[in-house]
């Protein structure tokens, strides 16, 4: 049984504090771990004495970073479309898969006939997958439902499974990802009818963290979104939005507008909209999985990023459409040699900005205060975690103060 209050020893720790630049790297650290919280942080050599009796968890000379956050998955649906991905290895593309009634609104079918306990059981090995990543915050957004019943199950389903497993699920509510068949045609009196009155009900039963849409020819107009946009800060509720990922329709400067928390994809953004999410503060979500899968040329604009101080998150998208990918040492990988973004950049991308990007004060770095939730690798330096491809390096994972070992 492992004390409450204790200090964990290792060679090495990436803090990923802001203002230090790069890892933030401590050698030969020491964590002071005071129940769910970091109470002390810094060189061993350093510890305050009055930590001198505490019982010390040796990580002998691995590496300690933040929890991994995936901050952008869709981890919740049914079924699969393995069939699409063949079809779009013939030459037919994502839109033209959607447009035949394919992509999203295939997994919307498979989720509206799948009960919760259905949708439970097929999320929980992806999360397990995640865990045993060193993933310790999971953003889930719903979308595969597009009427008030589904939509509501995504999200409690997204809930029941941070009971289920030691993991924080941080639930968006995606119900303007695409027009339903019902609606076909119709997508003003979609958001109008279902959407902004499931959001409602959604919210006023507790499932909604934030409020995402997906800004897109193939789904809604910058209006459509902003009518949603504005219910939701009635709500009280944070906005983030899928923009420019196809086209630059002017979504991400539409979200900055509303100061959102986060744009993501964003190959399509131009520097105006670079400068907008500047001025807001919104975190850019740089999503490779989905450029790797749909076989994207159009990069994003990581030097306006950089150039404009725009912090840049990573995830996975986890989704069984664009981005079949659970892996954030995978997307890690991928932002690195894909967009060229550097090693520091993907592992803050997952940790410190990622918390950003869901509004969470208290994650993504190892400090006083900060939640107890690290990752224990066995590397040596943090450049290892995006530069592997598979071989997860993950010792084990610390949750709220409480070490997890992964099954072997
Ligand atoms: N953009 C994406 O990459 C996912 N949703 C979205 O708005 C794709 C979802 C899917 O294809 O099922
Ligand atoms: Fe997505």
């Amino acid at each position: 049984m492992q004390p409450s209050t204790y200090i964990l020893a290792a060679r090495r720790a990436a803090t990923l504090r802001p203002g230090q630049g790069d890892y933030g790297l401590v050698e030969d650290a020491a964590l002071v771990v005071d129940g769910a919280r970091l109470d002390w942080v810094g060189p061993r050599a350093e510890l305050p004495g009055r930590y001198g009796a505490l019982a010390v968890v040796d990580a002998g000379g691995r590496l300690v970073t933040p929890g991994l956050i995936d901050c952008h998955t869709h981890l919740v649906h049914a079924g699969q479309r393995a069939e699409e991905f063949e079809m779009r290895l013939k030459g037919a593309s994502y839109e033209e898969v959607a447009r035949g009634g394919g992509g999203i609104l295939s997994t919307v079918r498979a989720t509206r006939a799948a009960g919760e306990d259905a949708l439970l059981a097929a999320a929980l090995p992806f999360v397990d997958a995640m865990i045993a990543e060193g993933v310790t915050v999971i953003e889930i957004k719903s979308g595969y439902g597009l009427d008030r019943e589904t939509e509501l199950r995504m999200l409690r389903t997204a809930r029941r499974i941070a009971t289920r497993r030691p993991v924080t699920v941080q639930t968006s509510f995606l119900g303007a990802h695409a027009v339903p068949p019902e609606y076909a045609g119709r997508a003003d009196a979609y958001i109008d009818e279902i959407c902004i009155p499931t959001l409602r009900a959604a919210h006023a039963e507790g499932l909604v963290d934030a409020v995402d849409g997906f800004c897109e020819g193939i789904a809604f107009d910058t209006v459509q979104i902003g009518r949603l946009f504005a219910v939701a800060r009635t709500l009280g509720l944070p906005v983030k939005l899928h923009a420019e990922q196809l086209s630059n329709l002017g979504g991400a400067v539409l979200a900055a507008g509303h100061g959102a928390l986060s744009a993501d994809h964003l190959e399509h953004l131009d520097e105006a909209g670079v400068v907008a999410m500047a001025a807001s503060g919104t975190v850019a979500v740089i999503l490779p999985g989905a450029f790797y899968t749909l076989r994207e040329t159009q990069l994003p604009p990581i030097a306006l990023f950089r150039a404009h101080g725009v912090a840049m998150a990573v995830a996975t998208d986890f989704n069984p459409g664009s981005s079949p990918m659970c892996s954030p040492l995978l997307a890690m990988n991928m932002a690195c040699t894909l967009f060229r973004m550097t090693p520091a950049e993907a592992l803050a991308g997952v940790t410190l900005q990622a918390a950003r990007a869901l509004g969470l004060a208290d994650r993504g770095m190892i400090a006083p205060g900060m939640r107890a939730d690290l990752a224990i690798w066995e590397a040596e330096h943090p450049a290892e975690l995006g530069y592997r491809i598979g071989g997860v390096p993950l010792h084990a994972r610390m949750y709220g103060g409480e070490i997890w070992h992964p099954r072997r």
